[in-house]
């Protein structure tokens, strides 16, 4: 009995060792889609699930896998839509596209860099460290969204995206462009969106209720729709801490500055940008008050504005 556990053990330790040294991954091995650790947003939702049925009908096995928490733009039509992501363990051999994220910190720590087979992502800060590890398979761009990009890789393979598909990345598009009021929004991301659009069947009214859903979460969840999209720095330039929300009328936070202190609690050198957009305008709360960016700008953009002396924070 002893001498069969220990045969059992010799042989468990074998095989592996087999797969780990194997240069080529198990039959099992499949694409991962995943995005960043810390929160996953819309368009990091609509691209993982959008990309994984796309490679599926290309006949590749893929799989969308996340742990993070869902930012409210994850709203509840786009949770009602059957598709989500997948509940897999990771194995050896399986290799992962990374989407909407690109800062190597910010990524799942249960993820290799050397298993990482493609990323997309519109931040910029971080092309030369994918450049080196991945070259070409890094797609790292100034775009609205990423999910542009996603339903780009349709059109290219001829597949056409089902009308759920269509409804996830329109709400992506929509709420990363800022209902393409951002400066970030290219023609790329307007013309992904009027295709979508017109596959999907879906109307203005559509996206008009999608926006209004989310500022709706937004506001009965206030504290924690803060908290689960702010991000620290350090960095002399930034505030400790910014966050950030999206909603269509600023007004609508008239009597809400004690909750919006109690999300930052602990922090005393913190701001949000609080993006309204019924007047196109970002409205920068700190503890000190409430300036005025226009046009509405994204956090992203906002550095961009920083770094080159349009504005201080
Ligand atoms: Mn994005």
């Amino acid at each position: 009995m002893m001498l069969y556990a220990v045969v059992a053990q010799w042989i468990e330790h074998l095989s592996t060792e087999q797969k780990v040294r194997g240069s080529s991954p198990c039959d099992c091995a499949k694409m991962i889609l995943t995005s960043g650790k810390a929160y996953v947003d819309i368009d990091a939702y609509a691209s993982c699930l959008a990309y994984r049925e796309l490679l599926l009908a290309q006949g590749k096995q893929a799989v969308a896998v996340s742990n993070a928490p869902f930012a409210k733009s994850i709203s509840k039509t786009i949770q009602k839509i059957p598709l989500e992501f997948d509940s897999y363990t990771i194995t050896i051999g399986d290799q992962f596209i990374v989407l909407d994220v690109s800062d190597p910190t910010h990524i799942d720590s249960n993820i290799t860099h050397k298993n990482i087979i493609e990323l997309i992502d519109h931040r910029s800060g971080h092309e030369k460290f994918w450049q080196e590890r991945i070259g070409d398979r890094a797609t790292i761009i100034k775009i609205g969204a990423v999910a542009t990009v996603v339903y780009e890789k349709y059109k290219a393979a001829n597949i056409t995206p089902t009308k759920d598909i269509c409804k996830l990345l329109v709400a992506a598009i929509v709420d990363n462009t800022l209902n393409s009021k951002a400066r970030i929004t290219t023609k790329r991301d307007t013309d992904a969106l009027n295709s979508l659009m017109e596959i999907g069947g879906l109307t203005k009214q559509w996206i008009d209720d999608y926006l209004q859903e989310c500022e709706q979460a937004i506001l009965s969840d206030l504290v924690d729709a803060i908290k689960v999209d702010t991000k620290a720095f350090n960095d002399p330039q930034l505030p400790k801490k910014l966050g950030q929300i999206m909603i269509f009328d600023h007004k609508n936070l008239d009597g809400r500055s004690n909750e919006i202190a109690k999300a930052f609690e602990g922090c005393d050198n913190w701001a949000m940008n609080v993006i309204a957009l019924k007047d196109g305008i970002s409205y920068i709360h700190n503890p000190q008050g409430i300036r005025k960016i226009e046009p509405c700008s994204l956090r992203k953009e906002i550095f961009e504005l920083v770094k080159n002396g349009f504005f201080k924070f």
